[in-house]
């Protein structure tokens, strides 16, 4: 029998959740809760809920240990008031009314001096809730008159991306791999950042399905996989050109489904004649024979899924990437069966479920760039002199770490942090408020990663004096007078408004529910695309209107080979997520020492011609900073292409003091994984 929420054997309540990170599996959890001496709740356990039809009970090595992170003597609890230099990480305890005063009084002078749009809100998903992420901030902000976070770190350009080609941005159900016949796993690494998906691929695997993993890095799942495509970095839209190629050359066509249901094929023809596997293999490092292989499991298989993430997006030509790959699953009519197509994100279901008018006014204030956060700081003219920043830790997971700092650093710049932990970021904050944790909060997590909505109950009240964003928003709100009726609504009220259509009392008790779709979904099976004639657009207009290749083509990167810094820096940095026990900027600090610290990768010869031995401590830079890390010669990678796992914190271990800070193609994303560097061994 389904575990019902709130029940639980002597004396103990069972709560049940759902994990809030930034990560496609959305588990299922339950906590138990029992009376601890002082009389309060404490939460004793918290393991995965068997009954999750996605995550099936389990949940991951960073997750397991949740409640380390809940009861960690390092939390923030008090509000905090800045008394060093910033940076410094010099706080005093403050009451809620002195911060909210001294709050009020600092954004108050800087709307008096400088307008509405001196104001900057910066958020991320550091808990995806929906209303724990981002609502009522979005009254709060709109209320003030200050300016608007645009762009993504994340999703946003491979949303773009396929939505040029199909219209929106409809995915696969991910769990229907296990019907594929062959499974393309394209730019990500499902068996670190989407565990719970891979028990679905061996599914298709004991079924017979093939599967391919295609990564610049031999990744734990490419260790797992059948077949291993390894390109150079940011060069697949070249691969994918030479595969339609192929599949027009052999006609592995679907002329059927093309014919109904996509325009421009005789446009995309004629381009990707030019792509042969040959001119592919040259651009991508890969033999020609081994594309025209992969091209026709691609054309003579069927079902084929692919899967893909985000890993992609972060290149300059990350839209386009998406774009492309969107072609393909219409060329072959693999949108036709369950089991095939393409998958991404499925947000889009949860977000059409989602009425998010309670949370918000219009608003038509300027739009800032959130991964150009440093220049944005830094830009005079711009004016930014207050700063609002919760689920997120910008120093480290935004590009130009060095120039985010600087601008922090700004003594006329009012930082206000909202932070379980002092992060590099909340080291800078003039103000931290103390925020709560996932149990410590009333939330309803919309999944990307499948289907089912999750409920989050809290299981004990807030520690210290943290509190929910939400409450933060309220309390904020109240102090600058601020009126709206929906300040007073508290977070269940929030929820019902937000979700008209949902059974939220059934979502409650069971803790998950599907949405409402069909058993089988098949979004484009019969067309549909949301394009203004249904059709996809292997051709689009509008792209070449918007100053693009209405085409698919393959471009190489500016900050890449064969660009003007490659001389200079000849190394590719690529800076994937590499820890099972992190999840972005996350755990870093608590867990970094079990994942035993960051490391630089480099393949052999390319060591060896540097004079950088296993172990030895090498300095990697470029014109925008410098980190020293020990070496570690690693034949996971190709020559010319080097690694850092992200997610580090501290001046010397933060990788994003290298990145690139390029905005993608389309979609506002950045181009992290578009970075060169130059690394020699530090004297001793
Ligand atoms: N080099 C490089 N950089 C990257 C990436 C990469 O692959 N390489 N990946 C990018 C991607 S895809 C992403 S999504 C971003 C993620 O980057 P981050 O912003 O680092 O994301 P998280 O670690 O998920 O969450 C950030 C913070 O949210 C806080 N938080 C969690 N829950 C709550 C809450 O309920 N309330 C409040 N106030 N705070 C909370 C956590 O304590 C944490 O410090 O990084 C991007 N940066
Ligand atoms: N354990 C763990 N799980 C996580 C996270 C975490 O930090 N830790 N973060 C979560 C978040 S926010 C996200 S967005 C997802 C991301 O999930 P993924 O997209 O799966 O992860 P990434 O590490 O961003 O990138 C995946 C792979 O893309 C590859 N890649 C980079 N450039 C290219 C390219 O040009 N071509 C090809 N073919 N491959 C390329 C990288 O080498 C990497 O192996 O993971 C989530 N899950
Ligand atoms: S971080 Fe991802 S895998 Fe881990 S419990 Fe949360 S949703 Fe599941
Ligand atoms: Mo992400």
């Amino acid at each position: 029998m389904p575990i019902p929420n709130g029940s639980g054997p002597g004396g103990t309540r069972i709560v049940l959740g759902t994990c809030h990170h930034d990560c496609p599996d959305s588990c299922g959890w339950i906590v138990t809760v029992e009376e601890g001496p002082d009389g309060a709740d404490r939460a004793v356990k918290l393991r995965g809920n068997p009954d999750h039809p996605y995550s099936k009970g389990e949940l991951c090595p960073k997750v397991n240990r949740f409640l380390d992170r809940v009861y960690h003597p390092d939390r923030v609890l008090h509000p905090l008031i800045r008394t060093g230099a910033k940076g410094a990480g010099e706080f005093r305890q403050a009451t809620w009314d002195e911060a909210l005063s001294l709050v009020a009084e600092r954004v108050r002078a800087v709307i008096d001096d400088h307008g509405g749009e001196a104001v900057l809100p910066w958020v991320d998903a550091g808990t995806q809730g929906m209303v724990q992420m981002t609502s009522l901030d979005q009254r709060f902000f709109a209320r003030l008159g200050a300016s608007r976070q645009t762009g993504s770190l994340c999703g946003a350009t491979a949303g773009a991306g396929l939505a040029a080609t199909y219209g929106g941005r409809k995915s696969a159900d991910p769990m229907d791999v296990r019907f594929a016949k062959l499974v393309i796993l394209w730019a990500t690494n499902t068996r670190l950042t989407n565990r719970h998906l891979w028990p679905f691929i061996e599914e298709a695997r004991a079924n017979g399905a093939q599967v391919v993993v295609i990564d610049p890095i031999r990744t734990m799942t490419a260790d797992s996989a059948d077949w291993f495509i390894q390109p150079l970095p940011g060069t697949d839209v070249a691969l994918m050109l030479a595969v339609m190629h192929v599949l027009i050359r052999d006609d592995l066509i679907d002329h059927d489904y093309v014919r109904r249901y996509a325009t421009g094929f005789q446009e995309l023809s004629e381009r990707v004649a030019a792509w042969d596997p040959v001119r592919a293999g040259q651009v991508c490092g890969l033999a020609p024979g081994e594309i025209e292989a992969f091209a026709r499991a691609y054309g003579t298989t069927r079902p084929t899924f692919i899967r893909t993430l985000i890993g992609a997006e972060h290149h300059e030509h990350g839209a386009m990437f998406f774009r492309t790959l969107g072609c393909l699953p219409v060329l072959t009519g693999a949108w036709r069966e369950r089991g095939g197509g393409l998958s991404r994100s499925v947000g889009v279901w949860s977000e059409a479920a989602i009425d998010d008018a309670v949370f918000s006014v219009p608003s038509d204030t300027r739009q800032v760039s959130m991964n150009h956060l440093g220049r944005a700081l830094n830009d005079e003219a711009l004016g930014i002199y207050a700063l609002f920043v919760w689920n997120g830790n910008p120093v480290v997971s935004v590009p130009n770490a060095a120039e985010i700092r600087r601008g922090l650093e700004r003594d006329d710049l009012f930082t206000v942090v909202s932070e379980q932990f002092i992060t590099d970021t909340a080291l800078y904050a003039d103000v931290v408020f103390p925020a709560a944790t996932e149990i410590e909060q009333l939330d309803v997590i919309p999944s990307w990663g499948h289907l089912y909505l999750g409920w989050n109950e809290p299981a004990i009240a807030p520690r210290g004096e943290s509190v929910p964003n939400t409450e933060l928003w309220r309390r904020l709100a109240r102090a600058m007078g601020m009126t709206d009726p929906e300040f007073d609504f508290d977070d269940e009220a929030l929820i019902r408004s937000a979700l008209p259509s949902v059974d939220v009392d059934l979502l409650r008790k069971q803790g998950f529910l599907r949405l409402d779709l069909p058993a089988e979904l098949l979004p484009y099976e019969a067309g549909g695309f949301e394009t203004a004639d249904g059709k996809a657009l292997l051709f689009s207009r509008a792209l070449a209107e918007a100053g693009h290749d209405p085409l698919p083509e393959y471009r190489p990167a500016a900050e890449g080979p064969g660009g003007e810094l490659h001389e200079r820096y000849p190394l590719v940095l690529l800076t994937p997520k590499n820890h099972t026990r992190f999840l972005n900027s996350s755990y870093s600090k608590h867990h970094g020492e079990r994942e035993g610290g960051p490391f630089f990768e480099i393949d052999p010869a390319d060591a060896v011609s540097r004079g950088i031995a296993e172990g030895d401590v090498v300095r990697i830079w470029n014109d925008r900073g410098e980190l020293a890390l020990p070496a570690r010669l690693s034949t996971r990678l190709r020559s010319g292409v080097v690694a850092v796992p992200w997610g580090w914190w501290g001046k010397d271990a933060n990788v994003n003091a290298l990145t690139n800070d390029t905005l993608t193609d389309w979609g506002g994303g950045v181009a992290y994984f578009d970075t060169l560097v130059e690394a020699a061994a530090v004297e001793t």
